[in-house]
């Protein structure tokens, strides 16, 4: 028997919880906090219209690759038509002699930067807003990567940039923060956490899967750095009324929670418990550089994930215009 309690131990019988709060049917969780007076709250930072990004590249084909989640694997993309269909007879004759290229692929949903469904992760038979775990098998019946899809993320973005606080190019392998921490570092850039935030955490991760550029060093040990579970870190996020954390890391906290080494209590914490919805392997950077190169770190945020009926996650391009 493993002497690691269960997630139920950890998170408590009276763990914070947003369940009911939008319905019995809700599928959005703290998304819902974002109205259209957010957006244009979103809107109100803009000010020199520079873009950003923050998708990371999908199936790159240079080492190292893509960074994942340990068992995943990377896009397999592979053309059906180019140049070449027409070299030989029986290809497809267009009037006018058009020429095109088509390609395939076949990806894991989780497998780059991505939002993970609100019933992407559970515990005790239960998903996001009480829905049973059940509802997952063969399909994500409950909870999918649909509603957000179908909603759409807008609002205030606000970045802390933890590794640059820390003096660090990137955190170390399991390396933690929680909320004290973020409070003091955004305290430090000038920038105010605000309720409704769609906070951005970048702790160099993704900068250190690039440059290390050595995967077997990357994943040995793999316990990447980030937000860890206290009670008064969920508390801090259900009284902030975070509708979404975006990191620039595989799994958005730190993988083994350094007390008890449970892996991952804060995807059931926040995600399954409050609703907040997680964005994942984000690239921080470009944007990290522009905020600190004129001292502002808040911008509009939009992001919508693929419409993947169904899904348990989707890829997504979000982008910061500041
Ligand atoms: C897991 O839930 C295992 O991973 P992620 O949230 O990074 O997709």
């Amino acid at each position: 028997m493993s002497d690691t309690p269960s997630m139920a131990d950890l998170l408590g019988a009276d763990a914070p919880s947003n369940w009911g709060r939008w319905g019995p049917a809700d599928e959005l969780g703290s998304l819902n906090y974002l109205d259209a007076g957010e957006a244009l709250r979103g809107v109100q930072q803009v000010r020199t219209g520079e873009v950003f990004t923050l998708q990371i590249h999908m199936g790159r084909a240079e080492s190292p690759g893509d960074p994942l989640w340990p068992g995943r694997e990377s896009i397999k993309r592979q053309n059906v038509m180019d140049e070449s269909t027409w070299d030989g007879d029986g290809a497809p004759q267009f009037p006018g002699g058009l020429h095109y290229a088509d390609d395939t692929a076949q990806i894991f949903l989780q497998g780059s930067t991505q939002y993970d469904a609100l019933g992407h992760v559970w515990y005790d038979g239960k998903l996001w807003n009480g829905y049973d775990a059940r509802s997952t098998v063969g399909a994500m019946d409950k909870a999918s990567v649909l509603p957000i899809a179908e909603k759409g993320v807008v609002g205030r973005g606000v970045l802390v940039d933890m590794a640059r606080h820390r003096g660090k190019d990137w955190l170390d392998k399991g390396e933690t923060f929680d909320h004290d921490d973020l409070e003091a570092a955004a305290k430090a850039q000038g920038v105010t956490i605000e309720p409704h935030d769609v906070l951005c955490v970048r702790t160099g991760f993704m900068k250190y899967w690039y440059e290390l550029n050595d995967k077997e060093q990357f994943y040995d040990g793999f316990n990447e750095p980030g937000l860890t579970y206290s009670r008064e870190l969920v508390d801090w996020f259900k009284d902030r009324e975070i509708p979404n954390l975006v990191t620039d890391t595989i799994a958005n906290e730190v993988t083994y929670e350094p007390g008890s080494g449970i892996a991952l209590p804060l995807h059931c914490a926040l995600m399954r418990n409050l609703g907040v919805a997680l964005t994942e392997i984000a690239w921080l950077d470009d944007l990290a550089d522009a905020c600190a190169a004129d001292g502002r770190w808040s911008f509009l945020y939009v992001a919508a994930p693929l419409k993947i009926v169904n899904g348990t996650g989707a890829p997504v391009n979000p982008v910061a215009i500041r």
